[in-house]
């Protein structure tokens, strides 16, 4: 079942393709695209995906970018057992979409921006840090009102809207120090999906990372933009 490579790096959107391959237990073979060295922008790598970004996949020739895309084509594919989605066009399958598109046009390019000036910036700015992470935390509570109401986000089943989210309030509190303790019922949503061992094999591809690396990892990132705050 499925020819499926994915082209993929240890990112929140990364690991939101391996996380539902694994939920749907296919198999696939991995690119590794390590976005620090630029592999993103060679021309083969664009002919897969002409924006230049990971996560992307092949099946049988076809070519699928954008992570919701590739979510929606997975369990559109291979999920007639509805393992981790529902049936198109009934109002659960509604209710999923919206948090998947509410997560690609809302969390991942608010959190990406918070990301970029907490610990990629190539000058300080207070700024930008403070209104990406407050419009993260603002979208959090989104999430958080919606969880408290409702097991999943969609409804009473863990589904691409799910992963689609976790990916990214995955490496909030790690990367942007977001206390997850803030937003109660989102911490045990996320605390239950991380048990998952579908989402503990996902979040390993390409390259498996113990917490204490990433943490470390994004120290050394933060502590590199804080030296610039003190530069004139
Ligand atoms: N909307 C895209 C965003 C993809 C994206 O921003 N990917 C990042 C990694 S999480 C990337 O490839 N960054 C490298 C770059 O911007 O050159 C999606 O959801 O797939």
């Amino acid at each position: 079942m499925g020819d499926i490579t994915l082209y993929t790096w240890s990112t929140p959107n990364g690991i939101k393709v391996s996380i539902a391959l694994e939920e749907l237990s296919l198999a696939y073979r991995v690119v590794p695209i390590d976005i620090s060295s630029g592999a993103q922008k060679e021309p083969s790598f664009l002919a897969i995906n002409p924006n230049g970004r990971i996560p992307a996949i092949t099946d049988f020739g076809q070519r699928v970018f954008e992570s919701g895309a590739i979510l929606q084509y997975l369990t559109e594919t291979y999920d007639q057992d509805r393992i981790i989605s529902y049936v198109p066009w009934t109002p659960e399958y509604w209710e999923q979409t919206s948090w998947l598109m509410f997560q690609m046009g809302g969390v991942g390019p608010m959190q990406g921006q918070a990301n970029h000036f907490r610990l990629f910036a190539g000058e300080y700015s207070e700024y930008g840090l403070q209104r990406y992470r407050a419009e993260t935390k603002r979208l959090y509570g989104v999430l958080n009102d919606r969880l408290t109401v409702s097991p999943y986000l969609a409804g009473s089943k863990y589904t691409i809207a799910d992963i689609a989210n976790f990916g990214w309030v995955r490496y909030a509190p790690l990367a942007l120090q977001i206390d997850l303790d803030e937003f109660p019922a989102l911490k045990k949503w996320h605390n239950a999906i991380l048990e998952r061992t579908a989402v503990q094999r996902g979040l390993a591809v390409p390259i498996p990372k113990s917490e204490a690396e990433i943490a470390e990892r994004y120290r050394g990132l933060r502590d590199k933009v804080d030296e610039l705050r003190s530069r004139p």
